[in-house]
């Protein structure tokens, strides 16, 4: 049997004070970005795939690879804060605006939430303005590449505002709803709301 002859010491990792007022409480900043998802990494054919948007909108849309790259783009920068209290910050998005879709999809003005649809049925809800809010991207690219399976290619919803379990990978929908739905991990009695900032975790 091995003897320790000092005790170990943990410590926790410091946060620079260049980004402090950026993490959210409880969370530490990785240098690294991580890889974090239930299941498995689905594979991409761009002839299969689509994207769907339905629900609450008088044009319903199912766009094909080719017609979803024709979209205009915009450019975002945005942190990812994991419910498991990594931060990963300063990540560059490129992709579509959710008002693009709201627009092309002529949305009822009656949604006031939304249901994103990834790959196998994992979803996550947010409320439609939280969808709208400046920072949030239908993201195709990242750091000017397109994004990596691992990361949710062909596309992923990113929800800076949000903890990242909202920023849904391998999107493949949009659904526009009057009444609040729970999604995969709210369903577990993760938080409704997840606003990392008041750090809403668990429903209490
Ligand atoms: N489709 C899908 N998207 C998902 C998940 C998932 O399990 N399935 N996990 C979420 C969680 S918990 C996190 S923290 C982020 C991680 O994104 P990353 O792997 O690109 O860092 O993806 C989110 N998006
Ligand atoms: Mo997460």
């Amino acid at each position: 049997m091995v003897q320790r002859t000092r005790p170990v010491r943990f410590r926790r990792p410091r946060i620079p004070d260049a980004v402090v007022h950026r993490v959210p409480p409880g969370q530490f900043v990785t240098p690294r970005w991580p890889v974090l998802h239930q299941g498995d990494i689905p594979v991409f054919d761009p002839a299969a795939w689509d994207f769907r948007v339905w629900g609450l909108a008088a044009q319903p849309l199912d766009l094909t690879w080719d017609q979803f790259r024709d979209l205009p783009t915009i450019a975002v920068s945005g942190d990812l804060h994991c419910v498991t209290r990594w931060s990963s910050l300063d990540h560059e998005w490129d992709g579509v605006a959710p008002r693009t879709i709201v627009e092309l999809a002529a949305v009822d003005p009656a949604a006031r939430f939304v249901l994103l649809h990834g790959e196998a049925g994992y979803t996550a809800n947010i409320p439609l303005d939280v969808f709208l809010a400046d920072d949030a991207v239908l993201a195709t690219h990242h750091g000017g590449a397109p994004l990596t399976p691992e990361h949710g290619a062909p596309l992923r919803a990113v929800v800076p505002g949000r903890y990242a379990w909202k920023s849904v990978k391998w999107l493949r929908g949009v659904e526009f709803l009057a009444e609040d739905q729970p999604g995969f991990w709210e369903e577990f009695g993760y938080s409704n709301s997840a606003d990392p900032w008041r750090e809403e975790r668990f429903e209490p």
